[in-house]
């Protein structure tokens, strides 16, 4: 039959879903679909808000269940052209994500490791350096890494700065990374210039170093480093190169943002992305038809 299409790429997230804030799986969910990829999901913790500028939040680890959906899985025949982690609820959940990763890496599919565990120069609630050294130790299992400049910091054990992101200080924390096995690097939130924020990436194969921004705008968004990494991995399988993924991912991110700026959103809420879907799509035709 001529008019069969290819077969629609599938990512694994790995992320918790956090009922009510708009971050990880509700998030994820919307933005890889959007961009014409499926969710798969292995929540690893289900909690009622995120843990940032919320109080009383409740959370339910499911490490019990990560590895054993991943075996399941890899009974049933599906194939996994991705797999994106995002927050894990304790250290001990990367033991749990690298065996998720040895199940149902195929040749060829993108591993993106997103080390969420900071922010604005600080730990989450409830998570300090045993994460950090977690990560570090699963730095190589990647084939992408997205820290923001907290967590890029952090890993690479280097002063953070909140700004003042110049040229020489984003090469030495990609280069770190690199040493510590990083393929390539995406680092989110970097300031290279005053009321400019973006996100970069550096290809530690080729040493090319890639730079987006958009205008900042003052305070904390949250979700935002997850709708931006969504958007990137789901690129990324659908196979989108490195350059317009980066592109593409931060200027969706920017929609959400000024999109929440015009409805006033609590920032503890997340960021309006609904009604930058539309736009989104669009972009993502531009590169790709839909199928
Ligand atoms: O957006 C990152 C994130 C994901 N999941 C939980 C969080 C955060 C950031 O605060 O608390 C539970």
């Amino acid at each position: 039959m001529s008019d069969l299409l290819p077969p629609l790429r599938r990512l694994a997230a790995v992320h918790d879903l956090s009922g009510l804030g708009k971050c990880s799986l509700t998030v994820a969910l919307p933005v890889v679909s959007a961009t014409g990829v499926e969710c798969a999901c292995i929540p690893t913790a289900v909690l009622s808000t995120h843990t940032g500028e919320f109080t009383g939040w409740t959370l339910r680890d499911l490490h019990e269940d990560m590895v054993p959906v991943a075996r399941h899985w890899a009974t049933t025949g599906a194939v996994f052209d991705g797999i994106y982690s995002g927050y894990l609820a304790t250290p001990e959940q990367t033991e749990a994500l690298r065996e998720i990763i040895r199940l149902l890496r195929r040749p060829g599919a993108h591993v993106i490791v997103d080390p969420v565990m900071a922010d604005n120069g600080s730990y989450y609630s409830n998570l300090d350096d045993r994460m950090c050294r977690a990560f570090r130790a699963l730095l190589s299992d990647a084939d992408v890494i997205t820290p923001n400049v907290t967590e890029a910091a952090l890993l690479a054990d280097l002063e953070y700065r909140h700004e003042g992101h110049d040229e020489a200080y984003l090469r030495r924390l990609c280069e770190k990374l690199a040493a510590l096995g990083a393929k390539t690097v995406v680092i989110t939130g970097v300031r290279p210039e005053k009321g400019k924020i973006g996100n970069l990436a550096y290809d530690a194969g080729t040493d090319h170093l890639r730079v987006c921004v958009h205008d900042a705008h003052p305070g904390l968004f949250y979700g935002t480093g997850d709708i931006f990494t969504s958007s990137l991995a789901a690129l990324l399988v659908r196979g989108a190169g490195l350059d317009d993924a980066l592109r593409v991912a931060g200027d969706f991110t920017d929609a959400c943002i000024c999109r929440s700026l015009r409805h006033d959103t609590p920032r503890r809420f997340g960021v309006d992305f609904e009604g930058a879907l539309p736009d989104y799509i669009r972009a993502v035709e531009a590169l790709f038809p839909l199928t």
